[in-house]
């Protein structure tokens, strides 16, 4: 009965403290160097794989509507892994139905929770149809998403990730550091929730090509994950967000120093950063990073988030913002839950 087999889950997206920028490997998705993030809450996808035994290829529906050829040749490339280490090449084709609680591809890394949910629901799927075959650890699973989208390999944990440089494919995985069961918490200042001009994929590409910063941003970065991690070792929030910020300028200016150069910064993102600083100057612990979009991510405590929101809208009315606290590892969703959410 395996047209009938449906599995949903739901991934969270992370915000990478330390930027992954590009990749050794274009097939196998290695990074240049090792990153670092925290898994957010309240922005995350929901996606439902069901085998399709009539359908001849996948699909991919999102919010209900169905996706190019491009986007679902995507996911299929991932379903292909599982289909190849589940050893069921005939497997039936899936359809996929998904939907974002992320504004999609404005720099709020859409893909991460995106291919992290895909990843996780598709361990289920299989290992509900060939249960013969060897469990996949969550450890082996961070390298499935990670062959959908780099960010997506930290999202299959929750709290404080790090997606390791790694030697290979195998040991290019996801680590869990800390479950960020403290005080700490992000706004993030969706400036724009447009589609961006330039996508990460080809922003890093690029970058890594052509910036004449390329390998001290390589160097640099690998002091500044030391830094973060002590701060988190220490629940330093201040440590924590001063290298983190230090991180997302360096990052910030490969990208000034590619040629031709480009940036993601709009005159709206500094004006956040200006304000951030400012706060920061009255005693708020509060720090900014930034991804391959204008929106502001903004670290802070817990503690303070209530007063940083409130500064924030009072100050930039015309933003959105979104609070998030530490999310956990991707769920199975129950078919009730999908139905209640869903229909
Ligand atoms: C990150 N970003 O570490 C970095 C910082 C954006 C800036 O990972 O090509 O969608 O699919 O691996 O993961 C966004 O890039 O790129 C990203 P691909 P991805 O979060």
């Amino acid at each position: 009965m395996l047209h009938t087999l449906s599995v949903a889950a739901r991934a969270h997206t992370n915000i990478a403290l330390i930027k992954y920028w590009g990749k050794r490997d274009d097939v196998l998705y290695l990074p240049t160097s090792t990153s670092l993030s925290l898994t957010l809450d309240s922005l995350y996808t929901d996606t439902r794989l069901t085998f399709d035994n009539k359908a001849k290829k996948d699909s991919l529906h999102l919010a209900g509507e169905k996706q190019d050829d491009a986007s679902t040749a995507k996911v299929s490339r991932v379903l292909n892994l599982f289909r190849e280490r589940y050893g069921c090449a005939d497997a039936p084709a899936v359809r996929v139905d998904s939907h974002n609680h992320v504004p999609t591809a404005a720099g709020l890394a859409s893909s991460s929770s995106g291919f992290a949910a895909l990843a996780f629901a598709a361990r289920a799927l299989f290992e509900r149809a060939y249960p013969d075959e060897p469990h996949m650890s969550d450890t082996e699973l961070s390298t499935f998403a990670r062959r959908g989208s780099g960010s997506a390999t930290r999202s299959i944990f929750g709290g404080f990730v790090e997606w390791s440089y790694g030697t290979g494919s195998q040991d290019s995985v996801a680590v869990p550091l800390d479950n960020a069961d403290w005080d700490v918490a992000m706004v993030v200042a969706a400036i724009s929730t447009q589609h961006k001009k330039i996508s990460s994929t080809y922003g890093m590409k690029h970058t890594a090509a052509t910036s004449a910063f390329y390998s001290l941003w390589r160097q640099a970065s690998q002091q500044d994950l030391e830094a973060v991690r002590a701060g988190i070792a220490s629940r330093n929030i201040d440590a924590i967000g001063a290298a983190m910020e230090a991180n997302c300028m360096k990052f910030h200016a490969t990208m000034f120093a590619a040629n031709p150069p480009f940036t993601y910064m709009t005159s709206k993102s500094l004006q956040v950063i200006e304000f951030v600083q400012a706060l920061r100057d009255e005693g708020l612990s509060a720090y900014f990073t930034m991804d391959a979009g204008p929106n502001v991510k903004i670290l802070c405590r817990r503690s303070d988030q209530d007063q940083l929101h409130e500064r924030l809208s009072a100050a930039f009315p015309e933003i959105t913002l979104f609070d998030a606290v530490p999310g956990d590892a991707p769920e199975l969703l129950d078919a009730a839950q999908w139905s209640e959410l869903y229909g």
